[in-house]
């Protein structure tokens, strides 16, 4: 991997930039009243067992869900999703799996490398890619395939998200295409793998690569981007430059992608081959505590809606009318309706949906709720897109806790 762009040494900045963190966590390194106070105030509890997380902010980020330090995993708190569509990108999550994360990185020095089966290998600087095609913008939403895993019964390993490991952008960018082509495929090319600047941390470790079929690759769609939500990428969301996959799991949008490989074969690394998989099976389930047959590659997300405007136990005026909000989104096929229940879903209605961003987008939707007996009032919604799939009203379960999108609940009181 070409790294020569990095700062050298990088160790030290890396270190002040997870201590600046750990110091803005306050709390315990402060000591003190003020610091206690701090510290309570820093805490959320997600709704299952052993929930408890530190809200930590980190360089660029408002304080976040943090799910691990090493390296650092944070998710968005779920308020955030009903302040707007487009997620802030100090409060979008941020999802690493090797501990050797670049934390500072010359935009001058930076070479995006393309390599492989291609008539003419490219280095280029972020300056000639920003004038390789037209650039373009798309809103999409990049969801992590574990996303809600710590809602998965029986429990499963792997980190225990709420669902906050999603966040929606609009990204700026060149297609993939524009890049490839200026290299000029291989008639024998099959796939076109991506590698970023984060490294693991001991030998042995697989480095983390992605792989797109090459038709996919040209679709046109898939992008190296630069900008999200009109603003250079976070440190921490792929600056400078990554891959975004609109329709597909987050898995796939390489950060700090420096290295581009266009392959003759299947790529065979690590994260294609054993990590990011799912049953080979309907709905990619098998029987609950049962391993699968066999498995393949994620792919394109599953369809979701949450109402973000209410959360378990808020209460709502009887005999009164509130407006409940939120949002919805599949692959790219589009939403066509959101159904909306406040009886635990026994009779539904129709909500309304609001402006289209683009169809990877999330759509939001809202529908007007006027309940007329006091009491518990269990509230659902469900999505149903333009080729007929819709969300399950049982959740399908597989051993990584992925691609959950069981149609969830929020329990609200009415007084
Ligand atoms: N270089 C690099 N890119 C990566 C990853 C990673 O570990 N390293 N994780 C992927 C996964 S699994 C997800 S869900 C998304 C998360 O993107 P975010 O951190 O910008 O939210 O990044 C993807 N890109
Ligand atoms: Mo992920």
């Amino acid at each position: 991997m070409n790294r020569s762009h990095r700062h050298a040494p990088d160790e030290t900045d890396r270190r002040r930039f997870l201590q600046r963190s750990a110091l803005l966590a306050g709390g315990a390194l402060l000591g003190g009243p003020l610091a206690r106070l701090m510290a309570a105030e820093k805490q959320v509890t997600l709704p299952f067992e052993n929930g408890g997380r530190d809200l930590v902010a980190y360089p660029q980020k408002r304080p976040l869900i943090r799910l691990t330090a090493r390296p650092p995993q944070l998710e968005t708190p779920f308020p955030v999703f009903n302040e707007g569509l487009l997620t802030p990108n100090d409060a979008f999550f941020v999802r690493y799996h090797l501990s050797d994360i670049p934390t500072k990185i010359d935009p001058a020095a930076f070479r995006l490398r393309v390599h492989g089966r291609v008539s003419t290998p490219l280095e280029l600087s972020l300056a000639d890619l920003k004038r390789i095609g037209t650039p373009q913008e798309i809103v999409a939403v990049n969801q992590c395939s574990g996303n809600s895993r710590g809602y998965f019964v029986p429990r499963v390993n792997g980190g225990q998200l709420s669902h906050g490991a999603m966040g929606n952008a609009r990204w700026t960018g060149v297609p993939l295409r524009a890049v490839l082509e200026k290299a000029g495929l291989g008639k024998d090319a099959r796939q076109v793998t991506f590698d970023g600047l984060d490294r693991p941390p001991l030998e042995g470790t697989p480095d983390y690569v992605k792989a797109l079929d090459v038709d996919h690759a040209l679709d046109g769609e898939v992008m190296l981007a630069w900008a999200m939500n009109g603003e250079d990428l976070p440190m921490l969301n792929g600056y400078p430059l990554r891959l975004v996959v609109p329709g597909y799991y987050g898995t796939y949008w390489v950060k700090h992608v420096s290295t581009i490989e266009v392959l003759d074969s299947v790529f065979s690394g690590f994260w294609m081959a054993t990590a990011y998989r799912t049953p080979d099976t309907p709905g990619r389930a098998v029987e609950p505590g049962t391993a699968p047959k066999k498995t393949d590659p994620i792919r394109r997300l599953t369809i979701r809606s949450f109402i973000t405007s209410l959360v378990d136990k808020a209460t709502v005026p009887v005999g009164r009318e509130t407006v409940v909000r939120g949002i919805a989104f599949d692959s790219g096929q589009g939403i066509r309706e959101v159904a909306f229940s406040s009886d635990g879903g026994r009779s539904w209605r129709t909500a309304e949906l609001g402006a289209e961003l683009g169809r990877y987008s999330f759509r939001e939707w809202k529908i007007a709720f006027k309940p007329t007996q006091r009491g518990g009032h269990t509230l659902m919604a469900r999505a149903l897109n333009r080729i007929g799939e819709s969300q399950p009203l049982e959740p399908l379960w597989n051993p990584a806790g992925y691609l959950r999108n069981v149609v969830e609940t929020v329990n609200v009181e009415a007084v």
